[in-house]
């Protein structure tokens, strides 16, 4: 354990934004690997590496092949993949997850992070969402769910050897004790914990006992984090992990979400991944606040040598990691080789509302961005869409000659505006807007303007709505806003993708 030298360096938080929630990390040599969760989405488990623990590029899916990933259509929105738990050992990863609609707690192995990873181990002896995996010094593997409960494993085979026993319930009267993490740091065993719920009452406690059994000891400072009862523009601060830097320092990865738009707040690009210094008192972990702009690693940061680039033009046969389907994605249904350097979408469901809506998308990061798109919908109908789940969406779409830009906000759906499709392909866009000033109870997070491009290249906006609607606080769930492609009906053929971040 050391406490953190001061290089006067600061990094900005998050460090992965966007609708990347319940981080599990682990270090292996020089290198970061980091997992999320994923819900609906496929593939599933985004995976990122870092060198500095500041910088992140994702470098693949866990569950990128439908006999690891099972969605049915019936998946609702925000089920699917929770929590996944990554570790290296015994010379290779590890990852335990949960899928909630289907298949229950699943473990995967790979030798390079990047893929392929292994097909699923089933653990059906294993209840409980948020499974951590945690080896004893004799080789004994734990497997600690939320509640807080232990069973042995064999995580070779799934087995679950002995029976479950509650290690710990979390501080009294606070609700849902789960995300657990084992780590044995110097002569003990550190259980951490999320408490409260993943909403504004969110928080971390930990525990320690000299067994990775126990018995275990509450922090006397617990909960160690909590954002609660502040007006901190980072909220909802929960779901830890921690990591050791190759200089004995400590970190702490954790979710976090930007409510805008006055007080509650709405948040709309879900919850996102934090990083925290972590300092020692008495043998407890100390975390402050948590703040958009934190005192950086002592060693050197490392950002990309290439900036993200703004345009995919899908030049290539397999699509980057970051672009998500709903459920699953085939390819029958999502392919750039029907028409080279297009992507062409095949209707398979109907519309946004439904399920199976054939949907290719990609989180939004910044609060302030604007995505488009060049749509060729001779052969069917199509669009763009910033979705938040079958139920929150605003799109605007090309069918039958005419640009019709769509509310569906819980039970409404209304065509909010439309006019004549210029001819031929169409450039469409989206952008949101941060809302500056409050305008008492009306004021939105953002807003979010959709409409066309004119063959001179001039934008036509067609509507401008909320972005309340779109949030989390309007909507729930576990996500976070995805913007993207889809096809409504027949084929929909796309040449690029424009994500571009705007000063916000
Ligand atoms: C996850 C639970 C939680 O399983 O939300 O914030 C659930 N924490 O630990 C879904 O992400």
């Amino acid at each position: 354990m050391s406490n953190l030298p001061d290089t006067g360096n600061t990094f900005s938080n998050p460090v992965i934004p966007g609708f990347h929630p319940d981080p599990s990390i682990c270090r292996v040599g020089d290198d970061y690997y980091l997992a999320c969760s994923s819900f609906e989405y496929f593939p599933g488990v985004p995976l990122f590496h870092s060198r500095d623990l500041v910088h992140w590029t994702q470098i693949g899916n866990a569950l990128d092949r439908p006999s690891q990933l099972h969605l049915p259509r019936e998946t609702p929105a925000s089920g699917g993949i929770y929590a996944p738990t990554l570790r290296h050992h015994d010379g290779r990863f590890w990852l335990i997850v949960t899928n909630v609609s289907g298949d229950g707690n699943l473990l995967f192995t790979a030798t390079d992070p990047a893929g392929p990873w292994s097909e699923p181990v089933r653990l059906p002896g294993v209840h409980g969402i948020d499974p951590d995996l945690a080896w004893d010094d004799d080789g004994t593997c734990w497997c600690t769910t939320a509640g807080v409960a232990q069973i042995r494993i064999d995580p070779h085979t799934g087995e679950t050897l002995g029976t479950s026993h509650r290690l710990w319930s979390g501080t009294p009267g606070a609700k849902a004790p789960e995300a657990p993490h084992l780590h044995r740091i110097g002569d003990h065993w550190y259980l951490l914990i999320a408490e409260g719920g993943t909403e504004r009452c969110h928080g971390v406690s930990i525990a320690r006992g000299p067994t990775p059994t126990g018995p275990f000891e509450p922090c006397p400072a617990n909960p160690i984090l909590t954002h609660r009862g502040t007006d901190h523009p980072i909220q909802n601060t929960g779901h830890a992990d921690l990591v050791q830097g190759p200089d004995g320092s400590w970190w702490m990865v954790l979710l976090g979400v930007r409510p805008g738009g006055g007080t509650p707040g709405w948040h709309v690009l879900g919850r996102e991944t934090y990083l925290a210094p972590v300092t020692w008192t008495d043998g407890w972990p100390v975390v402050g606040e948590v703040s958009l702009t934190m005192p950086a690693p002592a060693w050197p940061l490392l950002p990309p040598a290439i900036a993200p680039e703004v345009r995919d033009d899908f030049d290539t046969s397999e699509l980057a990691p970051h672009w998500v389907s709903l459920r699953h994605r085939s390819a029958e249904d999502c392919t750039t080789k029907e028409r080279p350097g297009w992507l062409t979408l095949r209707a398979r469901g109907g519309s946004l509302d439904e399920p199976d809506v054939t949907f290719v998308g990609r989180r939004q990061q910044h609060v302030a961005c604007r995505v488009r798109t060049l749509l060729d919908a001779a052969d069917g109908h199509g669009g763009l869409a910033v979705r938040l789940d079958e139920q929150h969406h605003y799109s605007v779409e090309v069918s039958s000659g005419q640009v019709r830009v769509r509310a569906r906000i819980g039970p409404l759906s209304t065509i909010v505006a439309s006019r004549p499709a210029p001819a031929g392909p169409v450039v469409l866009r989206a952008e949101t807007e941060v809302v500056r000033a409050a305008h008492g109870p009306l004021a939105g997070p953002d807003t979010v303007t959709l409409g066309c491009e004119e063959p001179d290249g001039t934008f036509t906006a067609l509507a401008s709505l909320d972005g309340r609607y779109l949030s989390t606080e309007v909507a729930g769930g576990f996500t976070g806003r995805v913007l993207g492609m889809y096809a409504s009906a027949d084929s929909a053929h796309f040449d690029w993708f424009d994500y571009e971040p705007l000063d916000d």
